[in-house]
């Protein structure tokens, strides 16, 4: 018997973090679903526009660490991360050095679950995240229109599908010329521990880091009003529920891995840290979801990457 986990409807399949699926699911992502893709197509044309004429990155503080990835096979050094650049849409991103971590939960985690197996996992390329979720405010300037439901510039972009959730990628990508993506599972789990080996990064404490269902009052929350944790990343845990590039499977081999990208097959993609609807269990940094990629859900948005050294210019 699993603990339900979270109270309103959503696509998190039985298994796993999400313990129940209400029987009206399904309408609720039918609802939502033919909505979404005809929105996309309508707001397509005025934002390259826009973002055309915005131009690339502003740097704000420190220069870019060496920026070009050359090799796959001697991960850089790690630094201490933290450089922050703004993008054209006002976005900022913090750098993230390459390194290796234990990724998933030890066996004696208080409320794991059996998918978050423990491995170590080394990531050979620093990248650029978001420091927050991408806010509703940076999905209209990129994308023409706003499917949230409840409204407001600086909460979290919400009801994207996966794939939504990539053309923003892409447009946000050619307008500056950049790479825009998701991050690979590991990738996020990466950036939300900043080093931290336990539940909760930053503080260590839940309350301190995370809108959850316990103290949300059950709705989502201006990006960015909990606390950050070692690398300037807010929101890891709890507020919207971010996807990840990956499938999803349950069962994660032991071995160590470099630069895992999750299996080939798989009908689900991942969703990780949980969200203002989601019960503190499945806000740690370890826990794993998964969704169908094409519900586009109240409590589901996302964060990018931005890769490093692939602007135009050099950068
Ligand atoms: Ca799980
Ligand atoms: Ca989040």
């Amino acid at each position: 018997m699993l603990e339900p986990e979270l109270r309103q409807n959503h696509g998190c399949h039985g298994r796993g973090v999400c313990g129940r699926v209400s029987g009206t699911l399904d309408s609720t992502v039918a609802e939502h679903r033919g909505r979404g893709v005809r929105a996309v197509l309508a707001g397509s044309v005025t934002v390259v526009t826009v973002l055309l004429a915005a131009g690339g990155c502003r740097r704000e503080s420190p220069p870019a660490p060496p920026a070009k990835p050359t090799t796959t096979t001697s991960p850089a050094k790690p630094t201490s991360g933290g450089e922050v650049v703004t993008n054209s849409v006002g976005m900022k991103l913090a750098y993230v050095p390459a390194g290796t971590f234990m990724m998933g939960s030890p066996p004696d985690e208080a409320n794991r679950d059996d998918d978050e197996t423990q491995r170590k996992v080394t990531l050979t390329r620093g990248f650029y995240i978001g420091t927050t979720e991408v806010t509703q405010k940076q999905w209209q300037a990129v994308m023409g229109f706003n499917p949230a439901e409840t409204k407001a510039d600086d909460l979290p972009a919400s009801r994207i599908s996966w794939a939504n959730a990539l053309a923003f990628c892409r447009k946000l990508g050619r307008a500056e010329g950049r790479t825009y993506r998701l991050p690979t599972e590991a990738e996020w789990e990466y950036a939300c521990r900043a080093r931290a080996a336990g539940p909760v990064a930053g503080t260590g404490k839940l309350d301190e880091m995370g809108w959850h269902i316990d103290n949300s009052d059950e709705r989502p929350r201006p990006v960015a009003t909990k606390g950050p944790n070692a690398w300037g990343l807010f929101d890891m845990h709890g507020n919207a529920m971010e996807w990840c590039a990956d499938r999803y499977a349950r069962d994660v081999a032991p071995e160590p891995a470099t630069d895992p990208a999750g299996p080939a097959e798989g009908a689900e993609r991942v969703a990780r840290g949980g969200s203002w609807g989601h019960y503190p269990r499945a806000c740690r940094a370890a826990a794993r979801a998964s969704v169908r990629p094409a519900y586009q859900l109240k409590q589901v948005g996302f964060r990018v990457v931005m890769e490093a050294g692939t602007h135009t210019d050099g950068r």
